[in-house]
């Protein structure tokens, strides 16, 4: 408030406001001053780099504007503001999407283009940002653009990772991890050099009393590190609201380097503490779905949490409102258990710093939190060790204690018969050494628990959470089907689509309301209507195809059935089920004859994606795929009726590539162990069909497309304990055709065969968990229809098309609507309505 102007002076101020540009001159302007000005080049000297630094700054200026007004504006109204705490924020690029967003597309192609360049090649120079890993990060940025296009004040809060996920190379069949260097030059986001703090880790707990004769506990004696915010603009769509994504950075609080050692001639001690300071926000772990229990890890998730709760509690506080009213102001989204140490720090400081009671302080957390479970794989449940914690953050254990025993109290109140219960409901497992269940204190923290799709919802209901069901009743359980936004997934990914949409069904509401899609049933039947439609996908699938040949120099023919299977590598999403697969294919086509043959459909398979750097197995998949590829690609008998190819380094912008080109996507994982997937909805949006297994949302993505428009394949979740208790007890035989296909891999086709060990005993002496060989024979039958359903044109389209019409309820606005209404409590805010601000 002291560093406000005047009031008898800010007419001045207004008088001489920053202004958005909506011309294309002004805008050309805006893009000569940056390159001559801010970057200090010249129309001597400006490569595509130069020309989009000069053009996203000049976007910047206009975003700028619009956020400040937002910020202004939710700062005047002080209404309820939800915060989503992510670890992983997979924004990819800023420049298309900030156009797209606040419509000045248009003007900046025509724009750049009398300077000199293709918007398109401008784009293409951004870096991707990559602070996550796959659909938990990029559900989080698809969120975030909800939140802002439905005028929800909303902030993330993240980490700013100086190095996001890794860089994919492939080196000789084998993926090899690279830095990914994006922060060289960054336009998107604002260091806020005064928003800053204190962060203790370590020391010990001192008991006091207060001036009442009360004992407090004080936590003193750390090592602090300060936290430093960078603010990333989120522009909604045909909206001014302008939302706040905030980054922490790590760095030390006491200056830059020890002055001490360096001079006395330690230069490399004077910069260590510097170092370990930064290295809490150095890297993104780049593991999903697997807890790895580290150190740094932990220290992340409470440096991140401790600096948001701060930030949250002082914009609380601006309005003086009493501590009761702290749940009516705040909702704190916990996406994952990542920020679950969230509740103990809100619960410390409303005891230890604030001096509530014990019960009324609990009473105001549960209220402010939710908790998101995106997982039931018992490997990505997180557990934090006693002794850790207890080294890390010592008081924060004895809370954490405090809140088992009350909380373990009541259950045993209310269940005196079953002492069981009690050992299995515990926050504290009783293990060597003891661990912390940090789901279990998410939902003793939280007044609502989501799953991520309805089978997920129900078996976490069913199956991990069972207890807790017991305990609290079945409406603190709920489920949110995830979405995905349509401004990026459709308008931006696939613009030719988006145009033909708007033409017939009256223009581009439906980015904004997308059940609008249903207007396109009446052009379902009309011939013109569905020419037009598969030029589009045989151009998309031209780009891909021009793509692949630019970097893999294999070439692809773009009238063949493009397969795609693009996600995280792991073994329950069984990309495994899929090389296997297109073995049987290679396999099958060379038994046949050259007439055979030429009836075949032809097919690419086109895989992507990261393994994390330490799952052998998934980097043995890897390993397979381009194997195989290998083998593949240059059999003479087999030409265009398969290709494989494995996409590097798969990431956001990647996906906005490949999703358009799709005619069938692969999401095939075990039933019962995909929580959602998001992918699946981005390829149907795009005109793709699917291939899967009765999980996750492919369940709904069925319910709403109907069953005619999908390719359902394997057991179902209800089936797979007892399939995998047959497994245990040597009861299955393994799939003839699937045998083939591994005596193909040990006889050495694809090279060494002991570079595969570990992926054909899992099928074999390791149980075959995840039931490839019970599926792999329904898969190949449904491979097999697909292919039969692709000979007929107008057939396929029909489906994509009806398919399209029916995939509203998977916008990521119908999502961020029912947390806004269920958990949230939250009303979208005018952006207009600070008539005195803005
Ligand atoms: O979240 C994914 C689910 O697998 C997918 O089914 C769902 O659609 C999506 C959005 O709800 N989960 C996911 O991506 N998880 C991770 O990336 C992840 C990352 C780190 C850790 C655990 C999971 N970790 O414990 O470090």
């Amino acid at each position: 408030v002291e560093a406000s102007i005047p009031e008898q002076l800010r007419a001045t101020w207004r008088r001489l406001a920053a202004s958005e540009f909506k011309e294309k001159e002004e805008f050309q302007k805006a893009v000569v001053r940056h390159v001559e000005t801010t970057l200090a080049r010249s129309m001597y000297n400006c490569d595509d780099a130069a020309a989009y630094a000069g053009t996203a700054l000049a976007l910047r200026d206009n975003l700028v504007i619009g956020w400040n007004k937002t910020q202004q504006n939710q700062t005047f109204q002080d209404p309820k503001r939800v915060y989503y705490l992510s670890l992983e924020f997979l924004m990819g690029r800023a420049l298309d999407n900030a156009m797209l967003n606040t419509q000045v597309k248009d003007v900046a192609r025509e724009g750049v283009s009398e300077l000199g360049f293709r918007i398109e090649d401008i784009i293409d120079q951004e870096h991707d940002a990559a602070l996550g890993n796959g659909g938990l990060g990029r559900l989080a940025a698809c969120f975030l653009d909800g939140l802002a296009t439905l005028n929800y004040p909303g902030w993330g809060y993240g980490l700013r990772y100086r190095y996001g996920i890794f860089k994919q190379e492939i080196i000789d069949g084998y993926q090899v991890e690279v830095p990914d260097y994006w922060l060289d030059f960054n336009p998107w986001e604002f260091p806020r050099h005064d928003v800053v703090v204190d962060i203790m880790f370590y020391g010990y707990v001192k008991k006091d009393t207060d001036e009442n004769g009360r004992t407090i506990n004080l936590w003193e004696g750390g090592e602090v590190v300060q936290a430093i915010a960078y603010d990333v603009p989120v522009p909604g769509y045909e909206t001014r609201t302008t939302n706040n994504l905030r980054l922490w950075s790590s760095k030390p609080a006491s200056g830059e380097f020890d002055f001490q050692k360096f001079n006395s001639g330690d230069y490399e001690g004077s910069i260590r503490d510097q170092q370990r300071a930064e290295t809490i926000s150095a890297v993104l772990y780049p593991n999903d779905n697997i807890d790895a229990g580290k150190e740094l890890r932990l220290k992340q998730q409470y440096f991140w949490v401790a600096a948001s709760l701060h930030d949250i509690i002082r914009r609380f506080k601006k309005s003086h409102r009493p501590w009761q009213e702290f749940p009516d102001q705040v909702a704190i989204q916990l996406n994952d258990t990542h920020p679950t140490l969230a509740i103990v720090e809100l619960q410390r400081i409303l005891v230890d710093v604030e001096h509530l009671a014990w019960d009324d302080a609990w009473g105001l957390v549960v209220r402010t939190f939710g908790y998101t479970n995106h997982t039931v794989l018992p490997e990505a449940l997180e557990k934090w060790s006693v002794p850790l914690v207890q080294h890390l953050l010592p008081r924060h254990l004895q809370i954490i204690y405090d809140i088992n025993l009350f909380f373990l109290q009541s259950v045993e109140r209310k269940f005196p018969q079953d002492r069981e219960m009690l050992s299995r409901v515990s926050i504290i497992e009783e293990s060597q050494p003891q661990v912390l269940r940090m789901a279990y204190l998410a939902i003793i923290g939280s007044h609502k628990v989501n799953g991520v799709a309805e089978l997920h919802s129900d078996l976490i209901k069913a199956t991990i959470f069972k207890d807790f069901v017991d305990i609290y009743g079945p409406d603190k359980f709920t489920n949110v089907t995830n979405g995905i936004t349509p401004r990026r997934w459709l308008h931006q990914a696939n613009p030719k689509l988006s145009d033909l949409i708007a033409s017939k069904i009256g223009g581009y509401d439906f980015l904004k309301n997308l059940s609008l899609l249903e207007g396109l049933r009446d052009f379902v039947d009309d011939k013109e209507f569905r020419r037009e439609w598969n030029e589009i996908k045989l151009s998309n699938k031209i780009k891909l195809a021009k793509y692949i040949r630019d970097t893999t120099s294999i070439s692809v023919n773009p009238h063949s059935l493009f397969d795609i299977q693009v996600k995280r590598i792991h073994e329950y999403k069984r990309q495994q089920m899929n090389i296997f697969g297109v073995i049987h294919r290679y396999l099958t086509l060379k038994d046949m004859t050259p007439a055979e043959r030429k009836k075949q459909v032809p097919r690419a398979s086109i895989f992507g994606g990261k393994a994390a750097p330490g799952y052998w197995m998934a980097k043995t998949v890897i390993r397979l795929i381009n194997a195989v590829g290998e083998v593949v690609n240059k059999d003479r008998d087999i030409g265009d009726l398969l290709k494989v190819i494995f996409i590097e380094d798969y990431n956001v912008s990647k996906a906005e590539l490949i999703v358009p080109a799709s005619d069938i996507s692969e999401h095939i994982s075990t039933a019962g162990t995909e929580a959602s997937g998001t992918s699946n909805m981005k390829f149907v949006l795009n005109g793709g069909l699917i291939i899967g297994t009765m999980d996750g949302a492919n369940i709904e993505i069925t319910r709403e497309i109907g069953e005619e428009n999908i390719f359902l394949l394997g057991n179902l979740a209800e089936d797979v304990e007892e399939l995998r208790h047959r497994h245990r007890y040597g009861q299955v035989e393994m799939d003839p055709k699937l045998r083939r296909v591994c005596d193909e891999i040990e006889k050495g086709t694809f090279g060494d065969p002991t570079i595969y060990g570990s992926l054909m005993s899992a099928l074999t002496t390791g149980c075959d968990y995840y039931l490839v060989s019970d599926d792999f024979s329904s898969y190949l039958a449904t491979q097999d229809l697909v292919d039969e359903a692709f000979r007929d044109k107008d057939e396929w389209a029909t489906k994509c098309i009806n398919s399209v019409a029916s995939m509203g309820f998977f916008s990521a606005d119908r999502c961020i609507n029912e947390y806004a209404d269920m958990i949230w409590n939250i009303e979208p805010l005018n952006p207009l309505a600070s008539s005195n601000v803005l």
